[in-house]
């Protein structure tokens, strides 16, 4: 009984920060269809979200000691947003883009790109203030934003399976060998960047080339469809 009771609890606590996920899901690939409709280059390649497990809530409020009390104005990350491009260079406009809304403030900003984690982890970490609207009336929550490219997301994916199973205590070989791969990782960014306008013209016509298909079809389609009617 005393755990349902609880599990309710938690249910009610986190219900504003799913509100806020989905919201922000929603607004951000919305991004991706603006860019798409108007034939530019999309610096959104895929959005996820989660709120963050109440396990981990717990495990990490008794780390940095953070009463129950303190977790919405001193957890930043119990709702969270993952947004991942093909370059580097997109991660810094969709930053622009973020900090030009309306409907949020962005307060913190944590550029691990240029100043990567001892870890080897990359990634452009944004807090933001973000309003959602209750009964009772709009409530701001902390809601933090990761930025990266699909293979910073590749190591960080990674290098967090082995920490779940290492506890963040890895063995030295296998730490070295992760800095290593985490290197290899932004020296691959590096490459793609340096052939980023080939890449996107190659996409722009690719995707182009779907669309005519498509609309080919279409018009085929239907021009079958009249002529079964008649
Ligand atoms: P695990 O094993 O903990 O990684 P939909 O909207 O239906 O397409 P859905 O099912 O709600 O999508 O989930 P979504 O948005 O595709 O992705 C959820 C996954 O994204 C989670 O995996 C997280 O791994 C990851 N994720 C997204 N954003 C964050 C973030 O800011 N921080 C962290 N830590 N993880 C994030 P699972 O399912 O929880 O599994
Ligand atoms: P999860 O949900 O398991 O990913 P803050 O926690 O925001 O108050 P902190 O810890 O300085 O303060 O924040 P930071 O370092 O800006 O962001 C923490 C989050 O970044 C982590 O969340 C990870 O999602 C990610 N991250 C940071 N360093 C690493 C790393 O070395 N490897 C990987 N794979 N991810 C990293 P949590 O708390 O681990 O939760």
């Amino acid at each position: 009984m005393r755990d349902c009771k609880w599990e309710k609890t938690w249910e009610n606590i986190l219900a504003p920060y799913e509100q806020a996920v989905n919201e922000l899901k929603v607004k951000l690939r919305g991004i991706r269809k603006e860019f798409r409709e108007k034939n530019e280059h999309v610096p959104i390649e895929f959005v996820t979200g989660r709120v963050k497990p109440v396990d981990s809530i717990l495990a990490k409020a008794k780390l940095r000691n953070i009463s129950l009390e303190r977790l919405e104005n001193e957890m930043s990350d119990i709702a969270g947003l993952r947004i991942m491009c093909q370059f580097v260079e997109d991660i810094y406009e969709v930053v622009k883009i973020l900090r030009s809304r309306k409907d949020m403030n962005v307060i913190v900003e944590r550029d691990y790109i240029t100043n990567s984690k001892q870890s080897g982890y990359r990634s452009y970490h944004l807090v933001i203030e973000y309003p959602v609207q209750l009964v009772d009336g709009p409530r701001n929550l902390l809601v933090e934003i990761q930025i990266r490219t699909l293979a910073m997301n590749f190591w960080a994916t990674i290098e967090h399976s082995l920490n779940y199973k290492y506890q963040g205590d890895f063995p030295e070989e296998i730490s070295n060998r992760l800095i290593r791969a985490a290197e290899a990782a932004y020296r691959l960014d590096e490459e793609m960047s340096s052939i980023r306008e080939e890449i996107q013209e190659a996409q722009h016509l690719f995707s182009h080339g779907k669309k005519s298909e498509r609309t080919a079809d279409y018009s085929n389609d239907k021009a079958r469809r009249e002529q079964r009617d008649d």
